[in-house]
């Protein structure tokens, strides 16, 4: 017995200064060491010498695997020492790296962007402004009476009295209105709020206003500002039309429609059979809106538009359900 572990110390000495990297002591180890290596199959004969041989062989294995595991340990070093890293031998160097990975703008952030791109290009300046708003601007300067269904509890999220979460983007045009002179030119981005919620309303939701007030503005240059941002945005072949709607703020006002993105102006369950969806609504200033800025009607004139950007992506994209923007799901998301 005690022959056999002097031969394994030896012969493992031998095969100690062969190996010749990390990888290799460490399979080294395992075959004489590990937990069926060859000095633990020897040790398993121990049971088997006569009470007068035991103390000797149990000695002379323990010297053995003390010496042998403090020899690897040299070796260890020494390897590590000599390779090209901290764990030189054990690292694959032909493996392919990780792939950084880029993130992107979200769809909502895409088409916000590309609409404030087209106006601000059409020479109007972007403005942003509170989400927290006054009753007075959110309503009451925009010409909304206090009985208007809008101002319900039902479709308005309140804070205090007089005091809410913006319904429209409109109320920082009217604190421009109230800071400048005309003549102006401005579109207002941003996120607001209604209760409401479906599978086309949410309720907090994107929305683009715009504005443009100076002498002489009048139904022909928004007919004509609205049809360049429609064929822009949609396709220079967009079809269009403006039909007649009303809005407090505005007289008289108009809806923008494009042909169906989705039967060509046939007749589908998306634009519910009329061949066009509204994309926008418009009109000129209404003159009692101009009483609260101080602007005096006589002297000056204007259009105003606002759009929702939900509404805009789900058309361009073909999204039929606009909780898609929320969910933050990497397989929606990576699609644009
Ligand atoms: C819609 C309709 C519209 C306006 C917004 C506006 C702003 C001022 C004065 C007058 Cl300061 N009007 N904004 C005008 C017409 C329509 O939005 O359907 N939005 C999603």
């Amino acid at each position: 017995m005690v022959n056999r572990l002097q031969e394994l110390e030896s012969r493992v000495r031998q095969d100690l200064g062969r190996a010749g990297d990390l990888g290799a002591l460490e399979a080294l180890q395992f075959k004489v060491l590990g937990r069926k290596g060859e000095l633990t199959q020897l040790l398993r004969h121990l049971g088997e010498l006569t009470p007068e041989e035991r103390p000797a062989a149990g000695q002379e294995a323990n010297r053995v695997k003390g010496v042998l595991e403090k020899a690897f340990e040299e070796r260890r070093s020494q390897l590590s020492a000599s390779g090209s890293g901290p764990a030189a031998g054990m690292i694959d160097w032909s493996l392919p790296g990780r792939r950084g990975f880029r993130g992107r703008r979200h769809p909502i952030t895409q088409t916000l962007d590309e609409v404030c791109g087209i106006f601000s290009r059409l020479n109007f300046e972007i403005v942003e402004g509170p989400e927290i708003e006054l009753d007075y601007y959110n309503f009451e300067a925009l010409n909304i009476p206090p009985d208007h269904p809008a101002r319900d509890m039902q479709d308005t999220f309140y804070i205090s009295e007089g005091v809410l979460l913006r319904t429209q983007t409109s109320p920082m045009q009217v604190r421009v209105m109230e800071s400048r002179k005309p003549p102006l030119q401005i579109v207002s981005p941003g996120k607001v709020y209604r209760r409401d919620s479906d599978v086309s309303h949410s309720p907090m939701f994107h929305q683009v206003e715009g504005l443009m007030v100076g002498e002489g503005i009048s139904f022909g240059d928004l007919k004509g500002i609205l049809t360049l941002f429609v064929r822009r945005m949609f396709g220079e072949d967009t079809p269009l039309r403006f039909r007649p709607s009303f809005f407090p703020f505005t007289e008289p006002s108009a809806e923008v429609d494009i042909g169906c993105v989705l039967c060509q102006g046939g007749g589908c369950r998306l634009c519910s059979r009329t061949g066009w969806l509204e994309i926008l609504g418009s009109g000129m200033v209404d003159p009692e809106v101009y009483r609260f800025v101080h602007y005096d009607p006589e002297q000056v004139t204007g259009f105003a538009f606002g759009l929702g950007i939900e509404r805009i992506a789900m058309l361009k994209y073909g999204i039929d359900d606009i909780r898609m923007f929320y969910e933050n799901d990497q397989r929606f998301l990576n699609q644009f």
